[in-house]
């Protein structure tokens, strides 16, 4: 065995697996924790020992059973993410014991997978964890989303919401860089501060605290909005659209106000606006950005570099607490990317 792993392997490999559907706002129950037998690798196969799991909003849809891009996960399937891993075992060229990989075999401590679906991952050129967060999926919907859909110009006003999260703080640090005006919207007065203080953000307020949406957008963005990119939806989004600029552009990368909900809100509402203001409103999946990754993280890579793209994460210790981030982090106790560490 290789210095990657000291000490003999386990013989049973720990899983989380789907237990129930939720209803609504998922619970702990809707999950298992269960030990599989260790599985060992084929040709062209490793074995990843999982050093970190990425917990993602967009988990919440994929356990509702209903297909989308992707099959659902099922209930008693290993709950399907990211995680960055270091291989244990290889029966596979180009991959040797000790390095790290980033791939896609989820909710569990140790994973047999083809080479050929992992990235492998330089830990020179930044901390491992990034590959789940400013240098990896999340980092390229902010990236793409923002810059490919909204098209900012110098001095333009963007709004963020969800904008002290895994994206929604880089979709500022990049609208920065552009030279715009930025103001972000989040959950909690430390996540403000963080924006204001360390990130460059010229304002940003509290929607829990604040309780006109309007009058608070209209004091922080006196020329109106130009650019508005939509994390959240909802009631945030309602009052945001009236405050758009003429030829304003909105990406909509996500609209977590509704996933837990058991009954959608009624919309897509204020479309008078986009008429009038002759917006533009346009969907995304990061997907669709895939053959441009790697423009992606080089041009993310080498702003954090320089030091014009600060990341955080929120990283919770343990694999058995898998459950309680997820959780954690739909409920919005994340400042920048919540991970879990092994
Ligand atoms: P994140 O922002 O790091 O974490 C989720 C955050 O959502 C929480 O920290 C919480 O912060 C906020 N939140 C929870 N409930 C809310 C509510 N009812 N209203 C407003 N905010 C709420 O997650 P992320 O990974 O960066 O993802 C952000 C958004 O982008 C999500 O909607 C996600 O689905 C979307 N996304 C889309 C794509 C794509 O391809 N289109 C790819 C990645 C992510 P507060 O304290 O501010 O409430
Ligand atoms: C996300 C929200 C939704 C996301 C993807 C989707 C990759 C796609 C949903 C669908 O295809 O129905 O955060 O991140």
């Amino acid at each position: 065995m290789s210095a990657a792993h000291s000490g003999p392997l386990p013989s049973v490999n720990r899983q989380f697996q789907l237990a129930a559907r939720p209803a609504g706002f998922p619970k702990e129950s809707d999950f298992s924790l269960i030990d599989a037998p260790m599985a060992a690798p084929s040709e062209g196969q490793v074995l990843v020992k999982s050093k970190y799991w990425s917990v993602d909003p967009y988990m919440r849809g994929r356990i509702t059973g209903v297909r989308t891009y992707a099959d659902p996960v099922n209930i008693g399937d290993v709950m399907q993410g990211a995680a960055v891993g270091q291989v244990v075992e290889s029966k596979a060229a180009g991959l040797a014991p000790g390095d790290f990989v980033m791939g896609g075999w989820g909710w569990q401590e140790y994973a047999t997978a083809d080479a050929k679906s992992l990235r492998k991952l330089d830990p020179n050129l930044a901390p491992v964890s990034t590959a789940l967060g400013v240098l990896g999926m999340p980092g390229m919907t902010a990236y793409f989303g923002f810059l490919d859909i909204c098209k900012p110009q110098p001095g333009e006003t963007v709004l963020v919401s969800g904008a002290a999260g895994a994206v929604g703080s880089l979709v500022g640090q990049i609208a920065k860089i552009q030279g715009c005006r930025v103001i972000g919207i989040a959950g909690t007065d430390d996540k403000v501060q963080w924006m204001t203080r360390d990130l460059g953000f010229d304002a940003a307020f509290n929607y829990k605290s604040v309780s006109d949406y309007s009058e608070k957008l209209k004091e922080l963005c006196p020329n109106g909005i130009d650019c508005y990119f939509d994390n959240v939806g909802g009631a945030i989004t309602d009052a945001v659209f009236p405050r758009m600029n003429t030829y304003g552009r909105v990406s909509i990368c996500g609209q977590i106000s509704q996933y837990n909900l058991e009954k959608p809100e009624p919309g897509p509402r204020l479309l008078t606006h986009i008429l009038v203001k002759q917006l533009k409103v346009e969907g995304f999946i990061v997907f669709r950005f895939q053959n441009r990754y790697a423009e992606g993280i080089q041009q993310m890579a080498h702003w954090l570099r320089e030091g014009r793209i600060k990341y955080r994460e929120e990283v919770v210790e343990g694999f058995e607490n898998m459950v309680k981030a997820f959780i954690g982090m739909l409920r919005g106790d994340n400042t920048g990317k919540m991970v879990v560490k092994a």
